[in-house]
Protein backbone atom coordinates (compact mmCIF):
# COMPACT_ATOMS: atom_id res chain seq x y z
CA UNK A 1 0.00 0.00 0.00
CA UNK A 2 1.32 3.30 -0.91
CA UNK A 3 1.44 6.32 1.16
CA UNK A 4 -1.80 7.92 2.71
CA UNK A 5 -3.12 11.40 1.35
CA UNK A 6 -5.34 12.24 4.31
CA UNK A 7 -6.11 15.32 3.35
CA UNK A 8 -7.34 14.39 -0.38
CA UNK A 9 -9.11 11.55 1.60
CA UNK A 10 -10.29 14.35 4.17
CA UNK A 11 -11.96 16.48 1.11
CA UNK A 12 -13.47 13.17 -0.36
CA UNK A 13 -15.42 12.30 2.74
CA UNK A 14 -16.43 15.42 3.22
CA UNK A 15 -17.82 15.61 -0.52
CA UNK A 16 -19.46 12.81 -0.03
CA UNK A 17 -17.31 10.73 -2.56
CA UNK A 18 -18.60 7.22 -2.39
CA UNK A 19 -14.89 5.82 -3.22
CA UNK A 20 -13.41 7.59 -0.97
CA UNK A 21 -15.39 7.52 2.21
CA UNK A 22 -14.96 3.42 1.34
CA UNK A 23 -11.05 4.23 1.68
CA UNK A 24 -11.48 6.31 4.66
CA UNK A 25 -13.31 3.45 6.52
CA UNK A 26 -10.94 1.01 5.42
CA UNK A 27 -8.32 2.94 6.66
CA UNK A 28 -9.79 3.42 10.00
CA UNK A 29 -10.87 -0.04 10.30
CA UNK A 30 -6.82 -0.91 9.53
CA UNK A 31 -4.63 -1.21 12.49
CA UNK A 32 -2.00 -1.10 9.49
CA UNK A 33 -1.55 2.97 9.07
CA UNK A 34 -2.82 3.69 12.19
CA UNK A 35 -1.22 7.23 12.44
CA UNK A 36 -2.60 8.37 9.17
CA UNK A 37 -6.32 7.19 10.50
CA UNK A 38 -6.12 8.82 13.93
CA UNK A 39 -4.92 11.75 11.61
CA UNK A 40 -7.90 11.40 9.42
CA UNK A 41 -10.10 11.23 12.55
CA UNK A 42 -8.94 14.53 14.10
CA UNK A 43 -9.59 16.33 11.01
CA UNK A 44 -13.14 14.81 10.72
CA UNK A 45 -14.08 15.34 14.81
CA UNK A 46 -15.54 19.02 13.59
CA UNK A 47 -17.93 17.73 11.00
CA UNK A 48 -19.36 14.84 13.22
CA UNK A 49 -22.12 14.30 15.89
CA UNK A 50 -24.84 15.23 13.43
CA UNK A 51 -25.98 11.78 12.08
CA UNK A 52 -28.62 9.10 14.26
CA UNK A 53 -27.22 5.72 15.31
CA UNK A 54 -29.75 3.28 14.73
CA UNK A 55 -28.46 -0.20 15.96
CA UNK A 56 -29.92 -3.36 14.84
CA UNK A 57 -29.89 -6.78 16.54
CA UNK A 58 -31.99 -10.10 16.46
CA UNK A 59 -31.18 -13.70 15.90
CA UNK A 60 -29.71 -14.95 12.39
CA UNK A 61 -32.33 -14.90 9.70
CA UNK A 62 -34.78 -12.72 11.95
CA UNK A 63 -34.94 -10.42 8.66
CA UNK A 64 -32.59 -7.51 9.97
CA UNK A 65 -31.32 -6.58 6.24
CA UNK A 66 -34.31 -7.01 4.82
CA UNK A 67 -36.07 -4.74 7.28
CA UNK A 68 -33.11 -2.05 7.03
CA UNK A 69 -33.65 -2.29 3.12
CA UNK A 70 -37.35 -1.77 2.95
CA UNK A 71 -36.99 0.82 6.08
CA UNK A 72 -34.29 2.66 3.86
CA UNK A 73 -36.30 3.11 1.02
CA UNK A 74 -39.26 3.90 3.21
CA UNK A 75 -37.24 6.78 4.24
CA UNK A 76 -35.58 7.60 1.10
CA UNK A 77 -39.09 8.11 -0.78
CA UNK A 78 -38.70 11.28 1.41
CA UNK A 79 -35.44 12.04 0.53
CA UNK A 80 -35.52 14.60 -2.67
CA UNK A 81 -31.37 15.84 -2.53
CA UNK A 82 -29.18 13.52 -4.36
CA UNK A 83 -26.52 13.36 -1.72
CA UNK A 84 -26.42 10.57 0.57
CA UNK A 85 -28.25 10.42 3.40
CA UNK A 86 -28.52 6.79 4.64
CA UNK A 87 -26.16 4.60 5.15
CA UNK A 88 -26.10 0.62 6.73
CA UNK A 89 -22.62 -0.76 8.21
CA UNK A 90 -23.22 -4.35 9.62
CA UNK A 91 -21.01 -5.39 12.17
CA UNK A 92 -20.20 -9.25 13.30
CA UNK A 93 -17.90 -9.84 15.99
CA UNK A 94 -18.55 -13.61 15.31
CA UNK A 95 -15.40 -14.02 13.00
CA UNK A 96 -17.70 -16.63 11.05
CA UNK A 97 -19.19 -14.50 8.60
CA UNK A 98 -17.95 -15.81 4.87
CA UNK A 99 -18.43 -14.27 1.64
CA UNK A 100 -21.39 -15.59 1.00
CA UNK A 101 -23.05 -13.93 3.94
CA UNK A 102 -21.35 -10.28 3.61
CA UNK A 103 -22.89 -11.32 -0.58
CA UNK A 104 -26.05 -12.10 1.07
CA UNK A 105 -26.09 -8.23 3.08
CA UNK A 106 -25.98 -6.80 -0.33
CA UNK A 107 -28.63 -8.65 -2.00
CA UNK A 108 -30.84 -8.47 1.10
CA UNK A 109 -30.09 -4.83 0.30
CA UNK A 110 -30.21 -4.85 -3.27
CA UNK A 111 -32.26 -1.74 -4.12
CA UNK A 112 -30.18 0.57 -1.10
CA UNK A 113 -26.82 -0.72 -2.12
CA UNK A 114 -27.59 0.58 -5.93
CA UNK A 115 -29.45 3.75 -4.32
CA UNK A 116 -27.45 7.12 -4.89
CA UNK A 117 -28.89 8.08 -1.77
CA UNK A 118 -27.04 5.24 0.48
CA UNK A 119 -24.26 3.57 1.15
CA UNK A 120 -24.05 -0.06 2.56
CA UNK A 121 -21.12 -1.37 4.10
CA UNK A 122 -20.82 -5.55 4.57
CA UNK A 123 -18.86 -5.76 7.43
CA UNK A 124 -15.01 -6.75 8.04
CA UNK A 125 -14.41 -9.95 8.37
CA UNK A 126 -13.98 -11.55 11.69
CA UNK A 127 -11.87 -9.91 14.59
CA UNK A 128 -11.80 -10.00 18.42
CA UNK A 129 -14.79 -8.27 19.72
CA UNK A 130 -12.59 -5.04 20.87
CA UNK A 131 -11.25 -4.68 17.85
CA UNK A 132 -14.43 -4.55 16.03
CA UNK A 133 -16.55 -1.95 18.46
CA UNK A 134 -13.32 0.30 17.92
CA UNK A 135 -13.06 -0.14 14.10
CA UNK A 136 -17.03 0.53 14.11
CA UNK A 137 -17.32 3.27 16.05
CA UNK A 138 -14.36 4.85 13.65
CA UNK A 139 -16.35 3.72 10.63
CA UNK A 140 -19.65 5.67 12.00
CA UNK A 141 -17.43 9.17 12.31
CA UNK A 142 -16.41 8.86 8.93
CA UNK A 143 -20.12 8.43 7.89
CA UNK A 144 -21.19 10.91 9.80
CA UNK A 145 -18.69 13.56 8.94
CA UNK A 146 -19.81 12.72 5.53
CA UNK A 147 -22.64 14.68 6.39
CA UNK A 148 -25.04 10.98 6.08
CA UNK A 149 -28.17 11.26 8.34
CA UNK A 150 -28.81 8.12 9.85
CA UNK A 151 -26.71 5.63 10.22
CA UNK A 152 -28.11 1.88 10.67
CA UNK A 153 -25.73 -0.66 12.54
CA UNK A 154 -26.94 -4.08 11.99
CA UNK A 155 -25.09 -7.05 13.78
CA UNK A 156 -25.90 -10.96 14.33
CA UNK A 157 -27.58 -11.58 17.59
CA UNK A 158 -24.72 -13.92 19.25
CA UNK A 159 -22.03 -13.55 21.88
CA UNK A 160 -21.64 -10.43 22.96
CA UNK A 161 -22.58 -8.20 19.75
CA UNK A 162 -25.64 -6.65 21.34
CA UNK A 163 -23.76 -4.84 23.83
CA UNK A 164 -21.07 -4.00 21.14
CA UNK A 165 -23.95 -2.45 19.16
CA UNK A 166 -25.54 -1.07 22.04
CA UNK A 167 -22.48 0.89 23.03
CA UNK A 168 -22.25 2.20 19.43
CA UNK A 169 -25.45 3.73 18.34
CA UNK A 170 -28.51 5.96 20.31
CA UNK A 171 -31.32 3.61 19.47
CA UNK A 172 -31.54 0.09 19.86
CA UNK A 173 -33.59 -2.28 17.64
CA UNK A 174 -34.57 -5.86 18.23
CA UNK A 175 -36.04 -7.35 15.53
CA UNK A 176 -37.69 -11.16 16.93
CA UNK A 177 -39.79 -13.35 14.46
CA UNK A 178 -43.06 -14.91 16.17
CA UNK A 179 -43.48 -18.75 17.58
CA UNK A 180 -38.90 -18.60 17.40
CA UNK A 181 -38.75 -18.57 21.00
CA UNK A 182 -36.51 -15.84 20.24
CA UNK A 183 -38.03 -13.36 22.62
CA UNK A 184 -37.66 -16.07 25.67
CA UNK A 185 -33.84 -16.22 24.87
CA UNK A 186 -33.75 -12.23 24.01
CA UNK A 187 -35.05 -12.19 27.68
CA UNK A 188 -33.11 -14.61 29.64
CA UNK A 189 -29.92 -13.00 27.43
CA UNK A 190 -30.35 -9.36 28.47
CA UNK A 191 -31.10 -8.29 24.85
CA UNK A 192 -34.52 -6.88 25.81
CA UNK A 193 -32.55 -4.77 28.34
CA UNK A 194 -30.57 -2.97 25.90
CA UNK A 195 -34.02 -2.37 23.60
CA UNK A 196 -35.50 0.39 22.98
CA UNK A 197 -37.75 -0.47 20.13
CA UNK A 198 -38.83 -4.24 19.38
CA UNK A 199 -40.39 -5.27 16.60
CA UNK A 200 -41.86 -8.28 15.93
CA UNK A 201 -41.11 -9.07 11.77
CA UNK A 202 -42.20 -11.38 9.33
CA UNK A 203 -45.92 -10.38 10.60
CA UNK A 204 -47.69 -11.34 7.21
CA UNK A 205 -48.85 -14.29 5.41
CA UNK A 206 -49.91 -16.74 8.44
CA UNK A 207 -47.98 -15.64 10.95
CA UNK A 208 -49.85 -12.28 11.07
CA UNK A 209 -51.58 -13.88 14.69
CA UNK A 210 -48.59 -14.95 15.73
CA UNK A 211 -47.20 -11.95 15.58
CA UNK A 212 -49.90 -9.90 16.95
CA UNK A 213 -49.86 -12.30 20.03
CA UNK A 214 -46.16 -12.39 20.03
CA UNK A 215 -46.22 -8.10 20.64
CA UNK A 216 -48.96 -8.41 23.14
CA UNK A 217 -47.23 -11.12 25.19
CA UNK A 218 -43.51 -8.78 24.47
CA UNK A 219 -45.42 -5.49 25.44
CA UNK A 220 -46.59 -7.13 28.83
CA UNK A 221 -43.39 -8.59 30.02
CA UNK A 222 -41.45 -5.33 29.33
CA UNK A 223 -43.60 -3.78 31.98
CA UNK A 224 -41.70 -5.88 34.53
CA UNK A 225 -38.40 -4.44 33.55
CA UNK A 226 -37.36 -0.37 35.23
CA UNK A 227 -38.07 2.66 32.60
CA UNK A 228 -34.58 2.98 30.27
CA UNK A 229 -32.60 5.95 30.28
CA UNK A 230 -34.66 9.36 30.43
CA UNK A 231 -37.91 7.15 31.86
CA UNK A 232 -38.09 5.60 28.39
CA UNK A 233 -40.34 2.73 27.86
CA UNK A 234 -39.47 0.32 25.12
CA UNK A 235 -42.26 0.30 22.07
CA UNK A 236 -43.08 -3.07 20.42
CA UNK A 237 -44.34 -3.40 17.13
CA UNK A 238 -45.20 -5.78 14.11
CA UNK A 239 -43.62 -5.25 10.69
CA UNK A 240 -43.26 -7.14 7.07
CA UNK A 241 -40.22 -6.17 5.67
CA UNK A 242 -41.62 -8.22 2.27
CA UNK A 243 -41.63 -5.92 -0.66
CA UNK A 244 -44.99 -4.28 -1.13
CA UNK A 245 -46.00 -5.20 2.32
CA UNK A 246 -47.92 -2.44 4.04
CA UNK A 247 -45.75 0.30 4.50
CA UNK A 248 -47.56 1.20 7.74
CA UNK A 249 -45.27 -0.60 9.87
CA UNK A 250 -42.45 1.03 8.62
CA UNK A 251 -43.34 4.43 9.22
CA UNK A 252 -44.77 3.18 12.79
CA UNK A 253 -41.24 1.89 13.34
CA UNK A 254 -39.81 4.89 11.84
CA UNK A 255 -41.92 6.56 14.44
CA UNK A 256 -41.10 5.09 17.68
CA UNK A 257 -37.27 5.68 16.51
CA UNK A 258 -38.06 9.04 16.37
CA UNK A 259 -39.68 9.15 19.66
CA UNK A 260 -37.11 7.65 21.49
CA UNK A 261 -34.58 10.32 19.98
CA UNK A 262 -37.00 13.52 21.27
CA UNK A 263 -37.35 11.68 24.24
CA UNK A 264 -33.42 11.43 24.80
CA UNK A 265 -33.16 14.70 23.59
CA UNK A 266 -35.18 16.57 25.37
CA UNK A 267 -34.01 14.91 28.82
CA UNK A 268 -30.39 15.60 27.40
CA UNK A 269 -29.18 12.31 27.45
CA UNK A 270 -28.17 12.07 24.31
CA UNK A 271 -25.69 13.90 24.65
CA UNK A 272 -24.78 12.26 27.82
CA UNK A 273 -25.21 9.03 26.42
CA UNK A 274 -22.67 9.53 23.71
CA UNK A 275 -20.23 11.43 25.77
CA UNK A 276 -20.18 8.11 28.25
CA UNK A 277 -19.88 5.89 25.09
CA UNK A 278 -17.22 7.78 23.97
CA UNK A 279 -15.05 7.77 27.39
CA UNK A 280 -15.72 4.00 27.79
CA UNK A 281 -14.40 3.42 24.53
CA UNK A 282 -11.14 5.64 25.04
CA UNK A 283 -10.04 3.54 28.04
CA UNK A 284 -11.08 0.12 26.47
CA UNK A 285 -8.75 1.30 23.77
CA UNK A 286 -5.88 2.20 26.13
CA UNK A 287 -6.50 -0.96 28.00
CA UNK A 288 -6.31 -3.27 24.74
CA UNK A 289 -3.22 -0.97 23.35
CA UNK A 290 -1.66 -0.91 26.87
CA UNK A 291 -0.95 -4.77 26.35
CA UNK A 292 -0.34 -5.11 22.70
CA UNK A 293 2.71 -2.09 23.75
CA UNK A 294 4.35 -3.90 26.34
CA UNK A 295 4.44 -7.48 24.82
CA UNK A 296 6.66 -6.07 22.15
CA UNK A 297 9.35 -4.94 25.29
CA UNK A 298 12.22 -7.04 24.73
CA UNK A 299 11.69 -10.63 26.49
CA UNK A 300 8.17 -10.11 27.83
CA UNK A 301 6.53 -12.10 24.99
CA UNK A 302 8.88 -14.65 26.07
CA UNK A 303 8.61 -14.65 29.76
CA UNK A 304 4.65 -14.10 29.24
CA UNK A 305 4.71 -17.63 27.52
CA UNK A 306 6.86 -18.94 29.99
CA UNK A 307 4.82 -17.96 33.07
CA UNK A 308 1.57 -19.02 31.14
CA UNK A 309 2.80 -22.91 30.96
CA UNK A 310 3.50 -22.43 34.71
CA UNK A 311 -0.21 -21.30 35.26
CA UNK A 312 -1.34 -23.76 33.26
CA UNK A 313 0.38 -26.76 35.15
CA UNK A 314 -0.71 -25.60 38.56
CA UNK A 315 2.73 -24.42 39.52
CA UNK A 316 1.29 -20.31 39.63
CA UNK A 317 -1.40 -18.81 40.69
CA UNK A 318 -2.50 -16.16 38.05
CA UNK A 319 -2.02 -13.11 40.09
CA UNK A 320 1.47 -14.10 41.21
CA UNK A 321 2.00 -14.50 37.03
CA UNK A 322 0.55 -11.86 36.25
CA UNK A 323 2.44 -9.81 38.30
CA UNK A 324 5.62 -11.29 37.18
CA UNK A 325 4.89 -10.13 33.51
CA UNK A 326 4.01 -6.52 34.38
CA UNK A 327 7.11 -5.98 36.66
CA UNK A 328 8.65 -7.63 33.43
CA UNK A 329 7.38 -4.75 31.06
CA UNK A 330 8.16 -1.84 33.17
N1 LIG B 1 -42.22 -13.58 5.27
C1 LIG B 1 -41.24 -12.74 5.56
N2 LIG B 1 -39.96 -13.10 5.32
C2 LIG B 1 -38.97 -12.22 5.64
C3 LIG B 1 -39.25 -10.96 6.20
N3 LIG B 1 -38.08 -10.31 6.43
C4 LIG B 1 -37.12 -11.15 6.02
N4 LIG B 1 -37.64 -12.29 5.53
C5 LIG B 1 -36.90 -13.44 5.00
O1 LIG B 1 -36.11 -14.01 6.04
C6 LIG B 1 -34.85 -14.44 5.55
C7 LIG B 1 -33.71 -13.80 6.32
O2 LIG B 1 -33.73 -12.40 6.09
P1 LIG B 1 -32.47 -11.46 6.35
O3 LIG B 1 -32.93 -10.08 6.11
O4 LIG B 1 -31.28 -11.93 5.62
O5 LIG B 1 -32.25 -11.72 7.90
P2 LIG B 1 -31.09 -11.15 8.82
O6 LIG B 1 -31.68 -10.98 10.17
O7 LIG B 1 -30.45 -9.96 8.21
O8 LIG B 1 -30.09 -12.38 8.84
P3 LIG B 1 -28.50 -12.38 9.19
O9 LIG B 1 -27.87 -11.17 8.57
O10 LIG B 1 -28.01 -13.66 8.63
O11 LIG B 1 -28.42 -12.36 10.68
C8 LIG B 1 -34.83 -14.11 4.07
O12 LIG B 1 -35.17 -15.24 3.34
C9 LIG B 1 -35.90 -13.03 3.94
O13 LIG B 1 -36.49 -13.01 2.68
C10 LIG B 1 -40.62 -10.61 6.44
O14 LIG B 1 -40.98 -9.54 6.94
N5 LIG B 1 -41.55 -11.54 6.10
MG1 LIG C 1 -28.43 -9.58 7.65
Amino acid sequence: VTAVDVAALERGVLAQDRAAIARAITLVESTAHQAHAIELLRRLHPRTGRARRIGITGVPGAGKSTLLEALGMHTLARASEPRISVAVLAVDPSSQKSGGSILGDKTRMARLSRDPRAFVRPSPSGGVLGGVARSSRDAIRVLDAAGVDVIFVETVGVGQSETVVASLVDTVVWVVIPNAGDELQGIKRGIAELAEVIVVNKCDGDRVEAAERARVELTAAMRHFPPMDAGWRPTVLTTSALPGASESGLSALEAAIEAHRVCLETAGELTRRRASQEVAAMWRIVEESAWARLRQKAGVAAIGAALEERVRRGELAASVAASEVLDRAR
